[in-house]
C-alpha cells in the first residue's frame, strides 16, 4: 500500500547530498523502536531507524554486564502482539538474563525482517522540524542527513550513562568501565582487584556476580538502597506449557496492575490489620519473586509515612539479619529514605556477598572518593590499588537522551529550553511547539513507572492509530492543543505529588550529581498507574483525537 504521506524523494543531481526522505524515522532499535518499525510498516509507511549501537536491543544491547537480567517476570516481559512468536520463544528463566534478551531481539527483528530498515552505529545528534513542509530533518554524528514527515523517539529511559566528575579518572591505568556501557569482549575480573562504585539496581546486580570471581572486590557506596529477593529460577517444562496457554490471561492481569506486572496491590491499608497480619504479609512478599514486596505491598505503603515506616523496619531487620558484621549492615541499613521510595533492586545473594572474605564495604559518606589514580582509588585513607575500577553510577534518566538531540521546533525552538523548568507533555507522547514529534516512553508517559514492554506496546499502537488517523484523512501536522499540554501536566504533578518517593532523591526525581544543574527535584514519571493512562488513551483516540490541531 503506498504511503499518503510521503516526503519528496530528492531529485536534484546533488541528490547524492540530499537527505534521503521518509515517511517516518525512529530513534532508536531497542524494545519501542523495533515494534513501532513493524506497527508503521503495516501502515504502508516508509520507514528508518537511526540506531546508535552496532546491533538492536536498545538498553538490553548496551547494559551487558555481569548480571544483567530481568527484575520483570520473563514471560510479562516479551512482546505480545505476535501469538506465533510467544508460542515458539522459551524464556530459560523466571527472570531472563541479559544475554537471552538480547538474542530475544534479535530473533524478533530476524523474524519480522527489521533490520533492513535500520541503520546501525548511526547516533543523531538533531533533529529540526521544517513547518513549510511539516518535516523533520535529523542529523547524525558523522553529519548524515534524513527527513520525514513523522519523528518517533524510541530512546528509552537509560540512553546517557553517566560518569562520576572525579579527577584523574582518564588517568586510571588499569580496565575502566561503565556497566551501561559495557564492552563486547568478556572484561577478565577472576582474581582481579575489582572497584564497583554505585549500589543502584545496577550495582547490585553487577556485585553479586563480581564477589563469585574477584581475587578481592571493593564496593564504594553513597547512598544503599532497600533490595528485596529476586527468586529467580529456571522455567521447568511444565511451568513453560502452562505459560504458553496462559498468555492472554498473563497480559490481561499486566493490564490490570498499576505498574503492568503481574503483582497487584494489596486493597488493605496497613494499619487496618494486627501487627502479626501485618509481618505474615511482609514475609510472604519478601519471599516470593519479583516486585511484590514493592508493588503488591497495602495500599497506602508508598503514600503514608507512618505505614511506610512499617516496611522501612521489616527491610531493616531483613539486612540485619542477613549480614554477620552489625558494622557492615548497619552501613547498608538506608535511612536518608524510606521502603519503596527509590527504585528497589532485587537480588539473590546480595547481602550475603559482605560475609565474603574477599569482599570490603566503603561507605563514602565515611570515607570520600578524593581522586582516581594511575593505580587505584585514592580516599582520606591512602591509596587502593586496583586492577579493575566498575562505575555502576546510572544515567541521566529520562531526560538525558532528550537533552543529548538538540530538538528544534517551531520557530526554531529548542526542546531543552522548552522543559527547562520540567517536561511538559501531553500524554508524555507529544509536545506543543513540536508537530508530528511523538516521544514513546518519554517523560510524563505512564511508560516510564512501567513493565516498560507492557507500556511501550501500548505507546506504539496509540501512535500508530494517530498516524493513521491522519494518513486517513491525508493531514500533514499534529500537535497538542496547549490546553491539552497544561492539564496532562498538572495532572501528572498531582499525581506524583501522591506518592512519597517525589519527596526523595533518585533518578525517579531527575537528581543526578554527575550532570551539572541535576540539583533540584523534577517531576518526571506518570504515576497515575498504566490502567489510568491507556484509558486516557483510549478516550482520546475514541474522541476523534479532539485534543491535538491537525493541519
Ligand atoms: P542508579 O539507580 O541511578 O544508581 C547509581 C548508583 O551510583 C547509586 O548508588 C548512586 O549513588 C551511585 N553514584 C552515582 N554517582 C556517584 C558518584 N559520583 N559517586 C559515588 N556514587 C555515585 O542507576 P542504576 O544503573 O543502578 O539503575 C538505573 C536503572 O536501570 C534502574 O533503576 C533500573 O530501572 C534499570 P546515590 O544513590 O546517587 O547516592
Amino acid at each position: 500500500m503506498p504511503a499518503t504521506t510521503t516526503a519528496a524523494t530528492p531529485q536534484t543531481p546533488d541528490a547524492a547530498k540530499a537527505p534521503q526522505a521518509y515517511d517516518a524515522i525512529i530513534i532508536g532499535a531497542g524494545i519501542a523502536g523495533l515494534y513501532q518499525l513493524y506497527r508503521l510498516r503495516q501502515l504502508g509507511l516508509s520507514v528508518r531507524v537511526f540506531e546508535a549501537g552496532g546491533g538492536v536491543g536498545g538498553t538490553w544491547y548496551w547494559n551487558r554486564y555481569p548480571g544483567a537480567r530481568f527484575d520483570s517476570e520473563s514471560y510479562t516481559y516479551g512482546y505480545s502482539f505476535s501469538e506465533e512468536l510467544l508460542q515458539e520463544w522459551d524464556w530459560t528463566e523466571h527472570f531472563s538474563p541479559q544475554p537471552e534478551t538480547l538474542r530475544y531481539l534479535n530473533r524478533v527483528s530476524d523474524k519480522f525482517d527489521l533490520r533492513r530498515d535500520i541503520t546501525f552505529n548511526a547516533r543523531i545528534v538533531a533533529a529540526t522540524f521544517d513547518a513549510d513542509a511539516n518535516l523533520w530533518e535529523v542529523e547524525t554524528e558523522g553529519g548524515k542527513r534524513a527527513r520525514a514527515r513523522f519523528l518517533i523517539t524510541a530512546i528509552g529511559l537509560f540512553a546517557t550513562p553517566t560518569m562520576p566528575r572525579y579527577e584523574g579518572i582518564a588517568s586510571f591505568g588499569g580496565v575502566s568501565v561503565h556497566t551501561g556501557n559495557w564492552p563486547h569482549e568478556p572484561v577478565d575480573l577472576r582474581g582481579k582487584r575489582v572497584a564497583v562504585i554505585g549500589t543502584g539496581a545496577t550495582g547490585v546486580q553487577v556485585i553479586q556476580e563480581v564477589a563469585k570471581t574477584a581475587g578481592h572486590l571493593t564496593v564504594f557506596q553513597r547512598t544503599p538502597n532497600f533490595c528485596a529477593p529476586l527468586g529467580n529460577k529456571p522455567i521447568d517444562a511444565d511451568t513453560q506449557r502452562r505459560i504458553k496457554a496462559t498468555y492472554p490471561e498473563i497480559f490481561a492481569a499486566c493490564r490490570e496492575s498499576h505498574g503492568a506486572f503481574l503483582h497487584k496491590v494489596d486493597p488493605r491499608k496497613t494499619f487496618e490489620v494486627t501487627p502479626e497480619e501485618r509481618e505474615a504479609v511482609f514475609e510472604k512478599l519478601y519471599s516470593a519473586p519479583g516486585f511484590g514486596m514493592w508493588m503488591a505491598n497495602f495500599k497506602d505503603i508508598l503514600v503514608d509515612p507512618a505505614a511506610n515506616a512499617t516496611a522501612t523496619e521489616f527491610m531493616h531487620r531483613k539486612i540485619r539479619q542477613r549480614v554477620r558484621d552489625p558494622k557492615i549492615a548497619e552501613k547498608l541499613l538506608p535511612k536518608n529514605h524510606g521502603f519503596g521510595t527509590r527504585r528497589i533492586p532485587l537480588e539473590t545473594h546480595y547481602y550475603e556477598v559482605y560475609n565474603q572474605d574477599n569482599v570490603q564495604l566503603v561507605d563514602l559518606n565515611e570515607t570520600p572518593i578524593e581522586r582516581i589514580s594511575e593505580n587505584g582509588i585514592v580516599t582520606p585513607e591512602g591509596e587502593t590499588p586496583f586492577d579493575v575500577i566498575i562505575y555502576a553510577t546510572g544515567f541521566h534518566a529520562v531526560l538525558g537522551g532528550f537533552e543529548a538531540i538538540d530538538f528544534r521546533g517551531v520557530g526554531g525552538r529548542s526542546l531543552k529550553d522548552k522543559w527547562v523548568d520540567g517536561p511538559r507533555t501531553f500524554l508524555g507522547m507529544q509536545v506543543e511547539g513540536f508537530p508530528n514529534l511523538f516521544t514513546l516512553v518519554g517523560p510524563h508517559n505512564a511508560a516510564t513507572f512501567c513493565n516498560i514492554p507492557r507500556c511501550i506496546e501500548q505507546n506504539v499502537d496509540f501512535v500508530t492509530g494517530l498516524i493513521g488517523h491522519m494518513q486517513a484523512r491525508k493531514l500533514a501536522r499534529v500537535s497538542p492543543l496547549p490546553q491539552a499540554e497544561k492539564e496532562w501536566t498538572e495532572h501528572v504533578h498531582d499525581m506524583a505529588s501522591t506518592l512519597l518517593y517525589s519527596t526523595v532523591d533518585s533518578w525517579l526525581t531527575g537528581i543526578n550529581s554527575n550532570v551539572p544543574g541535576k540539583r533540584e527535584r523534577r517531576v518526571l514519571l506518570y504515576a497515575g498507574g498504566a490502567p489510568r493512562y491507556r484509558k486516557r488513551c483510549d478516550e482520546v483516540a475514541a474522541g476523534g483525537y479532539k485534543e491535538f490541531a491537525f493541519a
